[in-house]
């Protein structure tokens, strides 16, 4: 076989994979945007599970009772378990998380607008559970089966994880709705600031998304921005009815027609502006994460010490 022919058995192998809805698995030959869009995606993915542990840890030390730092400080380290298995999806694509990590640190890649907003109230940490946990799992659910298999597998430990985060934030809600009016009030407000940020979660419009035909066709997403916001708001209505909270949307009503809720339109150019890093937290997060990354140096110093004397297996 020519080189130009064994390319061509490689390239017709990868299109007949993402045609079947089966896996690309690390050694399989892939084309090099679809391993740079895998990249991208994963490492933002990743970088979000590790900064989105800072809006929630900054309640961990004022936890009302036991059971409720117990609670949250499970599902904070579940956080971190998450961005470590997704690192490693993407070093399966030949990037390592040194790497990774310098590009979070210096702005270069991304992470999810949502951990930009403060957490001003302990109801954030059941509202971030109910909503922002809540959109995670509508997203991450069809990323489940995503073409390359070690990130779709890293999907399915994280979602089982994800429902039991989602569970506790509505849980908390549910206790805190039927306490005291101010308690009910201290939701109310917090879901007033989580609504449209968490609906922004899943990215611009599809018509604006300058990702997402390419990532469908390849079977990296399955399911489009636009698609996924209306299951997350046609999940979340019956819920909030049931917390007896009033989600912040005039425009929110059932369509009979549709067999969907009408929303309104999210302000897009804020989510940009987030994105762009001019969001509330922004610079607070990235400066944390960057001194929380220079103080751990000793640990990965004394790993690495350690590796080395003990030999290859350890390293
Ligand atoms: N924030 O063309 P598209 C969690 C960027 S869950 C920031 O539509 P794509 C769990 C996008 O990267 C949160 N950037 O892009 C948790 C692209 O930029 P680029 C993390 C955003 O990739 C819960 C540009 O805009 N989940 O952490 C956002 O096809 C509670 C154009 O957008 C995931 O990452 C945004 N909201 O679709 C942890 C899920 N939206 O790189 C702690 C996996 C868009 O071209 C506490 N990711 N951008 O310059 C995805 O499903 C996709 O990447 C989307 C975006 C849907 C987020």
């Amino acid at each position: 076989m020519t080189t130009t022919s064994a390319q061509d058995g490689l390239r017709d192998h990868f299109d007949a994979v993402i045609a079947r809805h089966d896996r690309i698995e690390p050694r399989d030959w892939m084309p090099e945007a679809y391993r740079s869009t895998l990249v991208r995606q994963i490492a933002q993915h990743a970088h979000s599970e590790i900064i989105g542990m800072q809006p929630e840890g900054n309640w961990i030390g004022r936890a009302p009772s036991l059971r409720r730092k117990a609670i949250l400080l499970a599902k904070v380290q579940d956080e971190a378990g998450h961005g470590l298995y997704l690192y490693s999806a993407a070093e399966t694509l030949g990037v390592s998380r040194d790497e990774l990590v310098r590009h979070l640190l210096t702005g270069r890649q991304k992470y999810s607008s949502v951990f930009n907003y403060p957490t001003l109230s302990y109801a954030d940490v059941g509202t971030i559970g109910w909503l922002v946990d809540g959109a995670a799992i509508c997203n991450q659910v069809p990323l489940c089966r995503t073409s390359y298999g070690p990130y779709g597998r890293a999907m399915i430990r994280i979602c089982k994880e994800e429902s039991f985060h989602q569970r506790q934030g509505y849980e908390l809600l549910t206790t805190m709705m039927a306490g005291t009016p101010e308690q009910r009030e201290m939701v109310q407000e917090s879901v007033n600031r989580f609504w449209w940020p968490s609906l922004m979660m899943f990215g611009p419009p599809d018509v604006s998304s300058p990702n997402s035909e390419r990532s469908m066709a390849w079977g990296i997403k399955r399911t489009s921005n636009d698609e996924l916001r209306q299951r997350f708001v046609d999940m979340t209505v019956p819920q909030a009815a049931v917390l007896g909270v009033t989600l912040p949307d005039p425009e929110l009503r059932w369509n009979e027609g549709r067999g969907h809720h009408d929303f309104g339109e999210p302000d897009w150019d804020e989510l940009s502006a987030v994105i762009r890093g001019e969001g509330p937290c922004n610079a607070q997060r990235l400066a944390h994460r960057r001194r929380a990354h220079q103080e751990g140096a000793w640990v990965r110093e004394a790993a690495s010490a350690f590796a080395a004397h003990e030999g290859p297996e350890h390293d």
